[in-house]
C-alpha cells in the first residue's frame, strides 16, 4: 500500500500555515492517516539545517549554499520521514517541498533549473506530491501580512523583486503542471480561502487521490 504526498506553497505569507489544519481535517474525515510535517526542516538535522539558513545573522549566505542546504534538509526528510510514511501507505502534508527551491533558489535566486533538477533527482530520490495547493496572491498584500509578525528572517529579509520572481516562477510551474497544481485565490477572505482549499482536497479524493 502506498500513501500520497500533498503539499502546501506559496509566497511569503500567502496562508500555508493557516489553512494546514483545514487540510489535515479533511483527510481525516476521509479515513486517512495523515503524518504532517514541514521544510526545511521535519527531522532534527532538518531543523537544525532551518536555523541556519533562516538566521538573519547569515546575510552572505551564498545562492550555492543555501541551495545545497535547502535539499541536505530535504534528503534528510524523504528518507527520515517521507519515504517511509508512503511506505506504511500513510498519506504526508508538507508545508513546502521541491516547488519551493525552484520557486526561491531558482526564481528569486537565479539558480539554473537544470542544478535544481539534478540535486532533485539525487536528494528527493523520485519523490514527488501528488497534489500541490498553491497559495498565490499579490506580493504586496502577503508583505503585508508577513509583517506583523516580528523579526524577518535571513530570506524575508529580500525585497519585493526577489518575491515577485518567486511568485512567477511558482505560477510557471502551475501552468506547466495543471494536473498536479491547484491554485487557490489565496487572496480572499479567509473562509472563502478555506472553501477553494476543502473543494480541491474533495476532489482530489474523488479521483482517487491521483493527479487529474
Ligand atoms: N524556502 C526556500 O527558499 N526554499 C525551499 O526549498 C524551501 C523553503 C522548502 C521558510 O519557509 C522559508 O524557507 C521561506 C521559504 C524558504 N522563506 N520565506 N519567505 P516557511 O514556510 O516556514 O515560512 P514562510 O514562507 O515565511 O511562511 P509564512 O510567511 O509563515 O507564510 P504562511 O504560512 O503561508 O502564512 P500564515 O502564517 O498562514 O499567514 C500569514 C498571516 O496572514 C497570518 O497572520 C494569518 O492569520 C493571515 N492570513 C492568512 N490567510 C488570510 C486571509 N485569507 N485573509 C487575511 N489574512 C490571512
Amino acid at each position: 500500500m502506498t500513501g500520497k504526498l500533498i503539499t502546501l506553497e506559496g509566497g511569503e505569507g500567502a496562508g500555508k500555515s493557516t489553512v494546514l489544519d483545514t487540510v489535515r481535517a479533511a483527510l481525516v474525515a476521509h479515513g486517512v492517516e495523515v503524518v504532517v510535517t514541514r521544510e526545511p526542516g521535519g527531522t532534527p538535522a532538518g531543523e537544525a539545517i532551518r536555523a541556519v539558513l533562516l538566521d538573519p545573522r547569515l546575510r552572505g549566505m551564498s545562492a550555492e549554499t543555501e541551495l545545497l542546504l535547502m535539499f541536505a534538509a530535504r534528503a534528510q526528510l524523504v528518507r527520515e520521514v517521507i519515504r517511509p510514511a508512503l511506505a506504511a501507505g500513510r498519506w504526508v502534508l508538507s508545508d513546502r517541498f521541491t516547488d519551493a527551491s525552484y520557486a526561491y533558489q531558482g526564481g528569486g535566486r537565479g539558480q539554473p533549473a537544470t542544478r535544481i533538477a539534478a540535486l532533485e533527482a539525487w536528494a528527493a530520490d523520485g519523490v514527488r506530491p501528488d497534489l500541490t495547493l498553491l497559495l498565490d496572491l499579490p506580493v504586496v498584500e502577503g508583505l503585508r501580512r508577513a509583517n506583523g509578525r516580528g523579526e524577518a528572517d535571513r530570506i524575508e529579509m529580500e525585497n519585493a523583486q526577489f518575491f515577485e520572481r518567486v511568485r512567477d516562477a511558482y505560477r510557471a510551474r502551475a501552468a506547466a503542471e495543471p494536473g498536479r497544481f491547484r491554485v487557490i485565490d489565496a487572496g480572499r477572505p479567509l473562509a472563502e480561502v478555506l472553501a477553494q482549499v476543502q473543494g480541491a482536497i474533495a476532489e482530489f479524493l474523488a479521483r482517487g487521490g491521483v493527479p487529474a
